[in-house]
Parts: C-alpha cells; structure tokens; sequence
C-alpha cells in the first residue's frame, strides 16, 4: 500500500509539474514556442547522434610550462605578493561563506547576489572565475572545494537565460585555464557541455550570434538597448580563443568553424574610415549606429585579434592583419594627446569624437605592449611607447581622485583631465583594466614604477574597497566618505586579484611565450596547430 501511495504522489507531483510548464508556454509568443520546438527536434536529433558518439579524444596537451613558478626572492616583494593572496582569501572565504553556489557576493548584505548576464539561476560564477587564480596562488584547498561544487553542481540544462560573452569569458574560459593547469578531466568535460549550449546562439540568418540565450530552449536574442536590433562588436568578437581550445580539444570543429565564419563576414564590410563599429544587426548583416570604441561595447574585438595570433605561435596571420589594420584606423582616428600632454582614447560617435576614456579602455595599454613584438614597419618601439602612455593616463585618473581608485570614465575637455565629471561616471567597482596594463608594461619593461602603481592601487583597494564580508566596490572616488554597492564582481577574483598577484611574481609564472590570457585574465597555452587537423583554415595548414 505504501509503494502505491509513493507511486500516486509521484504521479500528481508530475502532473502538476506539466501543468505549470505548460502555462509558462502559454505566455510565451507564437515564434518563441515554434523556436523552442524546432530546439528540441534538434535536440532529440544530437542525443540520438551522441549515443553512437564516442568520448572526448585524447588529443596531445599544449606545452604547459611555468605554473609552479614565480616565488620572488626579495623579501619586500614576497610580502606584498602575500598580502595579496591574502585579500583572494578574504574574498573567497567570504564568498564561501554568505553566497556559496550563488553568481556573486554582497559583501555587506552578506548574501549572494546576481545580474541578468548570468540569468536566473545560480551557477557559481565565482567559483568558476575564481578557480585558476586560487590554484596559482597555492591555495589547493579552496581550489578541491571549488572542484567538488562544480562537479557535483553546476548544472547548465536550466532554464535561464544568459549572455553568450559572460558566459564564454568567464564560464568556459575559466572552465579551460582550470583543465589546463591542474588536469582535471570535469572541467574539460563541463566547458564542452556549456558550449553546446551556447550553439543556438549561432542560428541566425547571418551566422553573428545573439547576445543572449536560453540555455534550455536554445532560444536566443539581442539587449533591448543595442542599436536597432543589433549584436555588439566586443561580444560577438570575443569568442575566438575559448572557441579554437574547444575545437582543439574535441576534435569537433563546429567551435572553430563558428568563429571563423563570423571573422570571414567582418572582413567583407566596407569599415567607415577603416573604424569597426560596435553594433552588427545579426538578420540584415548591416552595421548598426556608427559608433566606435576601444572602451565598453568594443574593447575586446581587437583585443581577440591580436590573441588569435599569438595562440596560434604568430601562424594565424590573418588575424595579426586585422589587428594591425584595425589599430592603425584607431591611432589616427580616436588616440589623441589632450593639453595638459596625457595620451588618450576617445570615442567615434557618427563622425565626431566625444574626449572621454573609459576605465574598460585602459586595458588598451597592455594590449598595444602585447602587440609590439611583430608589429608592421618594426613599429615596436612605437607600440611599447603608446602602451606607456596609456599606462601613464590611466594611473593620473586614479592619482587625480580622493581614494586612489579610478572613476569608470574620465573626460578631457573644457580644463578637465582625467577626471570624471558626470556623478554616474564616478564609481569604481573593483576592475581589473588599469593593474593589468601596469603588469604587461611591468613583463616588457621592468620599469619599477608599475610595481609601485600596483601598490598603491593594492593599498587602496584594502583601505577603501575591503569590508569584513568580503570586497565591494565604491560609489564616488572622488569622495573622502564613499557608499558601497555592495557587489563584490566575480572578475575581482579572476582577474585584478590575478594581476596584482602575477605583477609581485617573477616572470616565469605563466611566461608569456606560452600562455596567452583571455579577457577575463584565464590563461590558455599557445596551441602548435600544425600537426592537427583544423579543416578549412589555411594560416594552420
Ligand atoms: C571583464 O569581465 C572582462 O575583462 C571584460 O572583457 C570587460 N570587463 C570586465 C571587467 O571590467
């Protein structure tokens, strides 16, 4: 009798589960439902296909040197390399804590927090962004912790809609470096299952993803906010590196064909002044408002083009090509010196340049220092020299504010340089763009000013940012008493942790040569193609 009760619960359980699925449906417009079947015809249609399909290769790993490394022998350094690891226990101990399992921490609510990026539900963005910074810093422990959550936990069959971009950069870059420096199989096995999420994002009539997806229904589209429709450059640009490792790694190359198709598309258009804009509409494959930026919307587009090279061991030079041609577009059109002799990036809104820099552009910094070494008409110097300037501009935007942190934007028009003027644009909220030009400066020049301006940042940040639940951003630099947001952001542990701790390290921790980091600080080996087989793309063969 007790088996039979057990079963009529499990039934009207059932029922009632099918009854509110199918009310969620019912809300749902004609096209969303018609797209959500065709997603689980072809998801019916892989499964049939996965079950003769055989496990992932064993495909040779990339050479994976330098990730023990990097202990300083002087003292003063070693201390404050500590202090840093310090603060990453801080905030994943905290995290741990209050927002275990949730996207990301309020350090002051003591709770977990989220934003639409990363949908409805908890996927422990944290963790996964944290996790190749906690296994450089030593610390083994929080790293098993980590593991064993994602193993157990991350679950990527939700119903939840998410951004491509986040979820690329963070999740299965994060997911990858993970794999390649500790070797752990779950992490290789649980960035493919999320890149098979992600695939629907691709069926559109132009083959330029969608900004979001349903990773259940496959269902995707675009910001309400993006130019008419459109997809945004530094989104749809910025899949390259996880894509080819994902490609790599699965011998499957739908990831790579994914992103060479989109590669091949940008370099058909007509480009105004030789300038990319920020907006693509994926039906008409048109560009949207002409608006160029190396900030927000843009940045890390050429940023991916100047990666795709250099993890490709400087073979993909088609990718070196877009970068140079794109670069020179910007040095002529948006890099200008304002009076007072600070090198800046500017902003293309429809012909006119708007004098305002954001914090996200500083990374530029560190990318034109990156991109030095084989640039055209041995332009090095010139490049190492522009990534100095910019490192330069970025550090008076914090010099020039009350707490040594820099505001999100800072303008320089009408007597103002470097400052922000706008209340809104006065907020700091723990980005890593600015320490991580000063750490790539630091590997190329060893100039020792950057290990003091990633001091001070460090102190800042501890005085001002730190809370006893963890770290949060601030609202206004430029006040002696500044308010919290409480947030302490998941790219706080991924990266400007990383950065500061790698600026206190010697070079052999993840030298260069051999590590190329993706936008979110994850490192990923330089990949030696040659000997395999990526079909259909010539700079490999
Ligand atoms: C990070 O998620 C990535 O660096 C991205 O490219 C842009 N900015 C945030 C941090 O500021």
């Amino acid at each position: 009798r007790e088996e039979e009760e057990r079963l009529r619960n499990k039934i009207r359980a059932d029922h009632e589960k099918a009854l509110e699925e199918a009310k969620e449906k019912l809300k749902k417009s004609r096209d969303e439902i018609q797209a959500e079947i065709q997603t689980e015809k072809n998801k019916v249609v892989q499964e049939l296909k996965k079950k003769d399909s055989k496990p992932l290769p064993p495909v040779p790993l990339p050479n994976l040197i330098g990730i023990n490394s990097g202990e300083p022998a002087d003292p003063d350094i070693q201390e404050k390399r500590n202090k840093i690891k310090e603060m990453m226990k801080h905030a994943w101990d905290n995290y741990r804590q209050y927002g275990w399992g949730h996207n990301e921490l309020k350090p002051i609510a003591r709770k977990g927090h989220s934003t639409n990026i990363f949908g409805n539900s908890q996927m422990g963005a944290t963790i996964v962004d944290a996790l190749d910074t906690l296994y450089i810093m030593g610390l083994h422990d929080e790293f098993r912790e980590g593991q064993e959550w994602i193993d157990k936990n991350l679950d990527f069959s939700v119903n939840s809609e998410v951004s491509v971009f986040e979820v690329n950069i963070r999740f299965i870059g994060g997911l990858l470096a993970a794999y390649y420096l500790s070797g752990q199989e779950v992490f290789k096995i649980k960035a493919v299952q999320l890149a098979g999420k992600l695939l629907p994002a691709f069926n559109t009539p132009t083959g330029i993803p969608w900004a979001m997806v349903n990773l259940k229904s496959g269902v995707g589209r675009n910001w309400g906010w993006a130019s008419a429709g459109s997809s945004i450059l530094a989104e749809f640009g910025t899949l390259h590196m996880e894509f080819v490792h994902l490609s790599y790694l699965t011998g499957d190359p739908v990831y790579y064909n994914k992103v060479m198709h989109i590669r091949k598309l940008l370099q058909k258009m007509d480009r105004p002044n030789g300038l990319y804009p920020n907006y693509l509409n994926p039906r008409t494959g048109r560009w949207g408002q002409h608006h160029t930026s190396v900030g927000g919307l843009g940045d890390s587009f050429y940023e991916y083009l100047l990666k795709a090279w250099l993890m490709s061991d400087k073979m993909d030079m088609e990718a070196r090509k877009m970068y140079d041609d794109a670069i020179e577009a910007i040095e002529k059109h948006l890099i200008r010196k304002s009076n007072g002799g600070l090198t800046f990036i500017g902003e293309w809104k429809n012909g006119h340049l708007e004098r305002k820099m954001g914090h996200l552009t500083c990374f530029a910094g560190g990318m034109f220092a990156l991109g030095a070494d084989g640039s055209r008409d041995d332009k090095a110097g010139h490049y190492l020299q522009l990534g100095a300037e910019i490192a330069h501009t970025c550090h008076e935007s914090y010099d020039r504010t009350t707490l040594k942190l820099g505001p999100e934007a800072f303008k320089f028009d009408g007597g103002v340089e470097a400052v922000a003027v706008r209340q809104n644009e006065k907020y700091y909220i723990l980005r890593p763009e600015v320490i991580e030009t000063y750490w790539y400066m630091w590997r190329f020049t060893h100039d020792p000013k950057y290990r003091q301006w990633g001091w001070e940042a460090t102190q800042a940040i501890d005085k001002y940012c730190r809370v006893s639940g963890g770290f949060s951003g601030v609202k206004d630099v430029y006040s002696s008493s500044p308010t919290y947001d409480d947030v302490q952001q998941s790219f706080f542990l991924a990266e400007t942790l990383k950065y500061l701790y790698l600026l206190f390290s010697n070079d052999d921790l993840l030298p260069l040569d051999n590590w190329v980091f993706n936008t979110e600080a994850h490192p990923l080996p330089v990949l030696h193609l040659a000997n395999t087989t990526l079909s259909g793309n010539p700079a490999y063969r």
